[in-house]
């Protein structure tokens, strides 16, 4: 098999740029030193995480002028994310260091006074000229706070051909190519088998390929998708076997006395089923934390390689992320754990427990932040991004906001007493255990820690099939600004469209809708369309 060398200095999850890289029949040679980079005929710079760490990172090692001899070279060269970045000025990420400068223009934040920031999610690469398999009427995985503001005319009179992406009323750029080279700030190895078809013309060295999509005069709807989760939660059963199961509010047993566990399939199948199904992201819920098992030998490790050979959609993985004590009596932090299954086929890690107890820390220190959390520490090591935070909430209802000093809603279902106003108690232990922390202050604490995004589940709603807790949602949106994945209560598509209509959430989350065989992802997807909401389609 061809081969392409690929830098990897530790930029998170390598492993699914190497699943894709094989999967479109090419192997991987790593480079490990400057005078491997000189060898390499096509050379891959992955990336995510923060610009400053990652140069700095480049050039401690002496990566830099490598880099820069390869490219001007024009060998071939990809960069991807960060990867693209790096070939920039620089960014106000980290206006103290310097890019490589190949390409003159500097990077800038988003505005997050009208949006989510990170931009998360799937959106457009669209140009007037198709390079390197790109298709205007594709979409492909972005995630980044930092971008290439698109000025016209700029790259193009350096030589670069453009595509690009549209988010809110801010146009960047989302691909560059020139010669041989191909820097993309979506992830292709993220994004099904759009991004497969990109990195498979790039390895081919086919820079003019043609794939069959719209033709470049078609009129193209860029921007953000909204995007459908599918969402595993995964448990050893009564007799030792790791299945898919589901609860209702929290409880996965069968009813009636000593019920089993529901079993509802195997992970992976299962994940590789909504995949092909269209989902845009698949999320893994480890709800028990095997406990008498080593940290190496996690069930859900080997659940995420396997996954990462078939789904080239983004993972997340949550259950069991903190500071803990191996088997042996070693202490493993929570940044090895998160380590060990980025490794291992993850995107993202969730936190949801461990999130309400730093919280409580960071609310008892006088909103200090401590920099030990393991969401400072993760998201410090491989960007905002990679750190979700699960929120469990459950409705604790008053008859009067004066009730109680937490942030509440006025709601429109009244408590059994006929109150109307609640508020919502963040609960650890899976539901077991409810604190004295309101959702609005766990979100606003984790966001000023370097959480990326807040899945939003909602034990009231969990399994009942009546909808999304609408107010829950608004809550939250109108209190922070990453994004927010709406969670709990899908019965139907149309609680789909609802909770896209009704709220300003970015994603949506099912789980039993899915495993109970009521509606594929693939409906979900076909009712949001006929709605007329920006959905990413499924491409074969
Ligand atoms: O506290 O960091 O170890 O994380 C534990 C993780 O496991 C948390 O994300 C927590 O939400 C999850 N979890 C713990 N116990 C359960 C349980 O069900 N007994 N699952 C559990 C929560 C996840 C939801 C569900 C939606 C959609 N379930 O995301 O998938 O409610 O369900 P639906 O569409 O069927 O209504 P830590």
């Amino acid at each position: 098999m061809p081969t392409v060398h690929l830098l990897d200095y530790v930029a998170g999850n390598i492993r699914s740029l190497v699943n894709a890289i094989e999967k479109v029949g090419y192997t991987v040679e790593w480079v490990k030193s400057p005078e491997d980079v000189e060898k390499a005929d096509r050379l891959i710079l992955p990336g995510v995480g923060h610009f400053g760490h990652c140069l700095n990172q480049l050039s401690s090692a002496g990566y830099l002028p490598a880099i820069r001899k390869h490219v001007q070279a024009g060998k071939p060269f990809m960069g991807i994310c960060v990867g693209l970045q790096v070939l920039f000025e620089g960014s106000s990420e980290a206006p103290e260091v310097a890019g490589l400068g190949i390409i003159k223009a500097t990077l800038d934040r988003f505005d997050d006074t009208t949006k989510s920031v990170p931009h998360i999610g799937w959106n457009s690469a669209a140009s007037d000229k198709e390079f390197f398999g790109l298709r205007s009427d594709s979409k492909y995985y972005y995630v980044h706070s930092y971008k290439v503001p698109y000025v016209k005319g700029q790259l193009e009179a350096q030589g670069w051909s453009v595509a690009t992406a549209r988010y809110g009323d801010e146009e960047f750029v989302g691909a560059v190519m020139k010669d041989n080279a191909l820097i993309t700030q979506f992830h292709p190895e993220k994004s099904g088998m759009a991004g497969l078809r990109v990195l498979k013309a790039f390895l081919d060295g086919d820079a003019t390929s043609s794939t069959g999509g719209v033709s470049t005069s078609a009129p193209v709807t860029e921007g953000l998708t909204k995007r459908v989760i599918a969402c595993l939660d995964v448990r050893a059963n009564d007799s030792g076997d790791l299945v898919v199961t589901k609860g209702d509010q929290y409880d996965v047993r069968e009813k009636g006395s000593g019920g089993d566990v529901r079993n509802l399939g195997k992970p992976v199948e299962m994940a590789k089923k909504y995949y092909e199904q269209g989902a845009d992201e698949v999320t893994f819920l480890n709800i028990t934390s095997f406990r008498d098992c080593p940290v190496a030998d996690l069930p859900m490790l080997e659940v995420l390689r396997q996954t990462s050979k078939t789904v080239f959609v983004p993972l997340t993985i949550g259950g069991g992320i903190r500071d803990t004590v191996d088997t042996d009596g070693t202490k493993v932090s929570a940044l090895q754990i998160a380590t060990m299954y980025f490794k291992s086929g993850a995107d993202k890690v969730s936190i949801g427990s461990d999130a309400v107890t730093a919280a409580e820390e960071y609310y008892a220190a006088g909103k200090k932040l401590s920099g030990k959390t393991a969401i400072e520490q993760i998201s410090k090591a491989y960007g905002n991004q990679a750190v979700v935070v699960s929120v469990d909430p459950k409705r604790i209802y008053v008859s009067s906001p004066e009730e109680t000093t937490h942030s509440v809603v006025k709601t429109s279902t009244p408590g059994p007493n006929g109150e109307g106003y609640c508020w919502y108690a963040c609960t650890i232990k899976g539901g077991r255990e409810t604190r004295d922390t309101d959702v609005i202050q766990l979100t606003q604490a984790v966001e000023a820690m370097g959480t990326g995004e807040i899945l939003l589940n909602c034990i009231d709603k969990d399994g009942t099939n009546s909808g999304f807790d609408l107010e829950l949602i608004d809550h939250v949106k109108s209190a922070i600004t990453i994004p927010v994945i709406a969670s709990s209560g899908a019965g139907n598509p149309g609680h789909f469209t609802e909770v896209f209509s009704k709220t300003k959430t970015d994603a949506a989350l099912g789980a039993g809708i899915f495993h109970r065989g009521e509606y594929t992802v693939t409906q979900v997807k076909d009712e949001l369309i006929d709605k007329g909401f920006m959905i990413r389609q499924f491409e074969d």
